[in-house]
């Protein structure tokens, strides 16, 4: 090749992977970062820029957890996505929690939501439950060559909130925590190092926010990151069907530190972080430690 055609032809490689900054200085792109630049649009919408395909994990072949189905992008050409699993609350099933597989599935992570060995199983069960179904995830799942087994997160509702906190504080080595409607009557989570938004509803009757979310929130160390969203007028169900409000500050966190990824920084400590008329209350650990 030409010199010339080849200091061009690298000029132009390099752009594809730095942005060039005002200062004229470049930088990388975070290496976890996947899909495109976020909007306020974009993280509110039903489904993100991802194609997803979903496989089931029967209960007979799981160990640990009751089995389950997997959510993930199809997409191998950005390289490997971090995981999520998703634990449902007392006495449901994994459909109870569906919506939120293609939901977070759809914007860049493989996404498992489990069923529990027992429906009535408790908090620091459901904990262990979903620390085997990241296990059977990047260890034995159809998808596990697809999963950065270093970025792992786990989600739950109500007493699977409750779990959440659980295998958080169990396996520091997480990279996010999402209890919604959280429900546990252990109230301190001070050992938790494991970057965790908790998500409360206002109305809650069966985990009220005075006396489950509030406090989980309050006792976690400042020293790591923490936030507390609040959903305005919504009760202990809310997380049971698809919620904007949900979804765009769970794709935010899970993207922000499952992912690395500031870009999404902005709906976390942004101006507008946490002010709608469909929040009552939020908190964060802002600016990012
Ligand atoms: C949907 C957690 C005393 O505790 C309770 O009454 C209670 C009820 C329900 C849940 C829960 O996980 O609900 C999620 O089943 C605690």
């Amino acid at each position: 090749m030409h010199r010339r055609t080849s200091v061009l032809a690298i000029l132009a490689l390099a752009l594809v992977h730095f942005f060039i900054l005002p200062s004229g200085t470049a930088s990388a792109a975070g290496p976890y970062e996947r899909g495109p630049d976020p909007t306020s649009a974009s993280v509110d919408a039903t489904r993100g820029p991802f194609a997803i395909a979903s496989t089931t994990v029967s209960r007979l072949s799981a160990s640990g957890f009751g089995g389950g189905t997997i959510y993930y992008p199809t997409s191998t050409a950005e390289g490997t996505f971090g995981a999520v699993a998703i634990s449902p609350g007392y006495t449901a099933s994994q459909s109870s929690i569906a919506w939120l597989g293609p939901r977070i599935a759809s914007q860049g992570f493989v996404v498992i939501t489990i069923d529990t060995n027992s429906i009535y199983d408790q908090p620091s069960s459901r904990g262990t439950q979903l620390l085997a179904a990241l296990d059977h995830l990047t260890l034995r799942s159809t998808v596990r060559t697809r999963i950065d087994s270093t970025r792992l997160s786990v989600m739950g509702h109500s007493m699977g909130g409750g779990g959440s906190l659980e295998a958080a504080e169990d396996r520091p080595t997480l990279q996010a925590a999402i209890p919604l409607t959280g429900w546990n009557t252990d109230k301190t989570w001070s050992g938790n190092r494991v970057p965790t938004l908790v998500v409360g509803a206002e109305n809650d009757t069966i985990a009220p926010v005075s006396s489950h979310s509030i406090p989980f929130y309050t006792s976690l160390s400042a020293t790591y990151e923490k936030a507390y969203l609040e959903l305005n007028n919504a009760g202990h169900s809310a997380p049971n069907s698809p919620n904007t409000t949900i979804a765009r500050y769970s794709i935010s966190w899970l993207k922000r530190f499952v992912d690395n990824d500031t870009r999404y920084e902005q709906f976390i400590c942004g101006t507008g972080a946490g002010v709608s008329t469909a929040i009552s209350d939020y908190r964060a650990t802002c600016p990012l430690i």
